[in-house]
């Protein structure tokens, strides 16, 4: 079906009256959206392997990865033609507003599980671009966003180190020293517990540690906040954090002109950067 065709079928076949609940037509699918069908494979098997991740069906998502393992497809190829590219559409569909943070996470558990599977028949972790360290700040117990952050930087191709919630400060520069992760991530959804990052960044410096950025983020976290301090940049949506990844990875940007340059290199209109 061209682009046209499916044009032609949402004027014709939907109507949809918003707070009265008047809807007519068949549902929408979300692989019929315009952007989705830019990115969704066309191809078999890794169609059906990224509707499995866009329906957010971990059953039938780990069953597609199994069928097309056993029939000689390559992990490889699974991941970065199905699995990603399931999640990307999932990641289009929240940004419109039609999907929501429960719809991230049961699509990034479905992504996940294939990822798995594949990694077994790999018999290794599948190589990955480079290593991230993520963490939720001391004295924090919220760590939804920062599992997402997690969820999304694997689905990007990173290998996510996730040290948890409520880190010692310690503990994330031990990490550092670790890992010399390419990027990090801080997340803080408590006025008390946002200062770790300044603490962060502060011990850092007093051991001679540089990262090339701390994506800092979360709920009580703005951004004049974290552009008080160095090495850091406001993170807004989970799903950034792979692009800024990318970002200081493929262009060498640095933490001053991810601040810049944020909403272009996330490649969409942020309201905090406007
Ligand atoms: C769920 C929740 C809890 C759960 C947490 C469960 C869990 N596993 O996380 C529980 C019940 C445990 C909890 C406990 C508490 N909570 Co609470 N909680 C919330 C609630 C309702 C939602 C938070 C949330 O998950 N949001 C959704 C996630 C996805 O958002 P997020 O983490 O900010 O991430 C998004 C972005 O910020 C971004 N992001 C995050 N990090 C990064 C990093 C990068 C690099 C990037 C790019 C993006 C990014 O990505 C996500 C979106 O895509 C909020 C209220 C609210 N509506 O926000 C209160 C809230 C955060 N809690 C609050 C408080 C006070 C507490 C308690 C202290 C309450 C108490 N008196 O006991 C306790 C903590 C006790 C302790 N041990 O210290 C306050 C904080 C107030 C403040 N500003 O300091 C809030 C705001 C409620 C309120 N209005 O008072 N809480």
């Amino acid at each position: 079906m061209s682009y046209e065709d499916l044009e032609n079928k949402m004027d014709q076949e939907f109507v949809a009256v918003r707070y009265n609940v008047e809807i007519e037509g068949a549902a929408i699918k979300p692989e019929w959206d315009l952007d989705v069908v830019n990115i969704l494979p066309t191809e078999e098997p890794f169609r059906a392997i990224a509707l499995a991740v866009l329906y957010e069906d971990r059953d039938a998502s780990l069953a597609n990865v199994q069928k097309a393992l056993n029939d000689g497809i390559s992990p490889i190829d699974i991941i970065n033609n199905g699995l990603m590219k399931g999640m990307d559409a999932v990641s289009i569909l929240y940004t419109k507003g039609f999907y929501f943070l429960p719809d991230l996470m049961l699509a990034g558990d479905g992504m996940m599980e294939g990822v798995k599977e594949c990694e077994k028949v790999l018999g290794h972790k599948s190589e990955t671009k480079g290593t991230t360290v993520s963490f939720v700040a001391e004295g924090d117990p919220h760590d939804i966003g920062k599992n997402l952050v997690v969820m999304f930087l694997r689905a990007g191709g990173y290998e996510a180190i996730d040290m948890g919630r409520d880190v010692p400060t310690d503990d994330v520069v031990k990490a550092v020293k670790e890992y010399s992760p390419i990027f990090m991530t801080g997340t803080a959804l408590m006025t008390t517990t946002m200062t770790a990052f300044p603490k962060i960044v502060e011990a850092l410096k007093k051991e001679g540690l540089e990262v090339p950025a701390i994506g800092c983020g979360g709920g009580a976290v703005r951004k004049d906040y974290v552009e008080s301090f160095p090495m850091s940049v406001y993170g807004v949506e989970a799903y950034h954090a792979p692009k800024l990844a990318d970002a200081i990875l493929k262009d060498k940007k640095t933490w001053k002109e991810l601040r810049k340059e944020y909403a272009e290199i996330v490649g969409e209109f942020v309201s905090e950067y406007s």
